[in-house]
């Protein structure tokens, strides 16, 4: 059989893609068209018949394959750990799990959950090199990082090949040449391949540059912090605040991606005792689907058209994570 796979254009989607590729490569099936999805797309994903009509690629459609990305009903395949995967309420009761459709939010990565999936449910013998691969997404997706620090300086190989895939996000062909590279080599090897290294590199230097711009303009507001970074070139430092001001619990950016802003929240992974307990009844992807987008328990994230709404948006948020 050959699929289409629609994936989350993150490091998660794209490990989960790579895992599905070798699974279904070991069975003779294999992928023709491999289409990064982002969540901008949501509302042309709430069409029944989204799969047919699409314009992401020209041509015939084969079965759709859906990894870290919303539940649709027209896909063959599913699986997601995003508890905010339903985008209808009739959807949601379509919805029956079974072999090749699953939903599990206790998975820290997508990558890991298809991992597991693909293994129980087929009896499939995983090449030894995909252990590291989903250790490193449950770190990655799951911000179980070792500090703030490890973020910025990007030291480890995953975390330089995790700076690789940041930086390829609207690069088509590198992309599907990464998802296809990755379900055949170790993520070593990819590490130290020269465009790899070379984007390491320059993601390295340009997170310090970021960092020095944070420690300038990040406010701090209660046990919030805010950061704009939409009329800048600075790229987005999702830790950076935590570096800078340890006792922070939540951390907003606000970014511009083409016509859309983009308004991240996170929290504090790194918080110990009475901190940890406080205000941890915030649960951010479902803040966020307030405002049209959604995510985990402690990381989300919406996309905005207009100024003014961002700013409604920020003004909603803030007081919420601040416990009122
Ligand atoms: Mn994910």
């Amino acid at each position: 059989m050959i699929y289409d796979a629609y994936f989350h254009n993150d490091f998660d989607g794209r490990a989960s893609a790579a895992v599905m590729l070798a699974f279904l490569r070991s069975r003779g099936d294999d992928i023709a068209h491999f289409v990064p999805v982002n969540f901008d797309l949501t509302k042309q994903w709430l069409d029944d018949r989204f799969f047919a009509r699409h314009a992401l690629f020209k041509g015939p459609r084969n079965p759709a394959i859906v990894l870290d990305f919303p539940y649709h009903p027209g896909a063959a395949i599913w699986f997601d750990h995003h508890p905010t995967a339903f985008k209808k309420e009739e959807w949601k009761k379509k919805f029956r799990k079974d072999k090749f459709h699953r939903l599990d939010p206790e998975y820290l990565s997508n990558c890991h959950l298809t991992y597991t999936a693909l293994k129980e449910n087929f009896g499939w013998k995983p090449p030894a090199r995909f252990k590291d691969l989903v250790k490193w997404l449950d770190v990655i997706d799951g911000a179980r990082f070792v500090s703030a620090e490890q973020t910025i300086m990007l030291k480890e190989p995953a975390l330089q090949v995790m700076a690789y895939v940041d930086g390829t996000e609207d690069d088509l062909s590198a992309t599907v040449a990464f998802v296809k590279l990755l379900a055949e080599e170790p993520l070593g090897e990819i590490a130290e391949l020269k465009a790899v290294k070379a984007m390491a590199k320059a993601a390295q230097k340009e997170n310090l540059k970021g960092l020095a711009y944070y420690r300038k303009h990040l406010k701090v507001i209660g046990d919030a912090s805010l950061i704009d970074l939409s009329g800048t070139e600075i790229s987005s430092l999702r830790f950076a605040p935590y570096y800078l001001h340890p006792g922070v619990l939540y951390a907003v950016r606000l970014t511009k991606k083409g016509k859309f802003y983009h308004l991240g929240v996170g929290a504090n992974p790194w918080l110990k005792g009475a901190l940890r307990k406080k205000h941890a009844d915030v649960h951010i992807g479902e803040l966020m689907r307030k405002f049209g987008g959604g995510g985990h328990k402690n990381a989300g994230a919406c996309e905005i058209s207009s100024k003014r709404a961002v700013r409604a948006a920020i003004d909603a948020i803030v007081p919420v994570l601040n416990g009122k």
